[in-house]
């Protein structure tokens, strides 16, 4: 399981057409347009009857909407994954991420140690290197919620299945 948000058509939209242009460059793995996201929290296994603790963690987390402007396009060798960042990351986002980590490590949920890299996973096995491009236009994803997925892995790509969502609110409020 793990936190993510999960962009609206539009913006996966485009995000699928950046990754075929990716994918004309270096080959590889390219995501399903419905699978398209950013993690904010990876979990990992997690009980059926730990759900609803997972859930009131979640709930707990007051965010302001925010909008995230991917604006490049770029590779990691060590992974062989290209994928759609932003130059400039919104505080909401980094807050989001986290109060998201500290309440995961209240509830005694694992949390992830590595600095969080926010990135969305356009191709994975890639060819070689990704030359780093802008992205111009930049995509402009208006962020209103968060959500929690469920991971299933398949021989052709996880699939993914968007257990609960968390909007954000103007106001503070649980
Ligand atoms: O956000 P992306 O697509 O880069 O690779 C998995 C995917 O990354 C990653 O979590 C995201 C949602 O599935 N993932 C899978 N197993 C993981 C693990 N054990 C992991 N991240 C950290 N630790």
């Amino acid at each position: 399981m793990f936190f993510a948000l999960w962009p609206a058509p539009a913006v996966a939209r485009r995000l699928h057409k950046e990754g075929a242009r990716a994918h004309g460059l270096t080959g590889g793995r390219r995501m399903r347009r419905d699978t398209l996201h950013l993690t904010l929290a990876f979990i990992g296994d997690v009980p059926r009857e730990r759900l609803d603790e997972l859930r009131a963690a979640a709930r707990k987390l007051v965010f302001s909407p925010f909008t995230l402007r991917l604006d490049r396009v770029a590779g990691w060798r060590h992974n062989h994954i290209v994928w759609a960042g932003a130059s400039d990351l919104p505080g909401e986002l980094e807050s989001l991420v986290t109060r998201l980590n500290a309440a995961l490590a209240e509830g005694g949920f694992p949390v992830e140690r590595r600095k969080f890299a926010a990135h969305v996973t356009l191709l994975r096995n890639a060819r070689g290197e990704f030359p780093a491009a802008e992205l111009d236009p930049p995509i402009e994803w208006a962020v209103g919620e968060f959500v929690l997925v469920e991971s299933d892995p398949k021989p052709d790509g996880a699939q993914y299945t968007v257990l609960a969502s968390w909007p954000a609110a103007a106001g503070a409020q649980d």
